[in-house]
């Protein structure tokens, strides 16, 4: 079962998070969607006799660390790529499709334990991305943000440059769901979904690696699968 000291840290997102909010009695429309989700997401967690990696049987189960999801306007959405950069990019939707894109099919795995096989995803590989920017031979870091306000992730450019690290805009051949992250989330296909940040605005190029946002709660910031301080082999969730 759960470490205590661990679940104290927070778990990318356990139940904790779940009952914390339903505690509150969490009132509105996209608390109330969240909470739904998160009901499921308790009642798979609680079923008698899991052992290892859960397979998600239903799919994805869907996290946001802000009880919602951000909205967007498609015509006014901007990836802003920054930093120790030759060039400043802020790419609008057009700007991103227009780029070479990369088709890869892969596991997606929570490092709470639940994994979901094969999935298909197309967008531009980071490091096609980063090519366009020029980054500057001391930019060594990445800092990726997240327009929910609150997420967080990093890379390091050796990391960044890998070809299973993707700057995803479709998932099963559909562009990806607001839930999912749309218009543009990361898939960090070698590491725990954490890494994958939804909803991503921001690539901020710079010397050092900012930890993320459940990095600062004691998660590994190299975040391999199966190679980290993740707990796939524990039925957590
Ligand atoms: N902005 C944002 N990105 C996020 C998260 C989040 O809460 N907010 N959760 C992360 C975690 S812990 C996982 S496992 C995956 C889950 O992806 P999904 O919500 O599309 O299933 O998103 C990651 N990216
Ligand atoms: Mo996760």
């Amino acid at each position: 079962m759960q470490e205590q000291g661990t679940e104290q840290k927070g778990t990318p997102v356990g139940r904790r998070v779940v009952l914390g909010i339903m505690g509150l009695g969490a009132a509105g429309v996209l608390a109330g969607r969240w909470l739904s989700e998160g009901v499921s997401d308790v009642v798979a967690s609680t079923a008698p006799g899991l052992a290892g990696v859960i397979p998600a049987a239903g799919g994805f189960r869907v996290y946001t660390v802000t009880g919602g999801y951000p909205g967007f306007d498609p015509a006014t959405y901007r990836l802003n790529v920054t930093g120790l950069v030759q060039r400043d990019l802020s790419l609008t939707l057009d700007d991103l499709a227009a780029l070479p894109q990369t088709q890869m099919t892969k596991d997606f795995q929570c490092v709470t334990g639940w994994r979901v096989q094969d999935v298909p995803w197309s967008g531009v590989l980071l490091r096609d991305l980063l090519a366009a920017a020029s980054p500057e031979p001391d930019a060594i870091a990445l800092r990726l943000t997240s327009f929910d306000g609150s997420y967080t992730e990093s890379l390091t450019m050796e990391q960044a440059v890998r070809d299973d690290m993707l700057v995803a805009t479709t998932m099963y051949g559909e562009p990806i769901e607001l839930k999912h992250g749309a218009p543009v989330r990361l898939i960090a296909a070698p590491m725990y979904g954490y890494k994958s940040i939804k909803w991503l605005d921001g690539i901020e190029l710079g010397r050092k690696v900012e930890p993320g946002y459940w990095e600062n709660l004691g998660y590994d910031v190299d975040a391999w699968v199966g190679q980290s301080n993740g707990r796939s082999d524990e039925p957590v969730v």
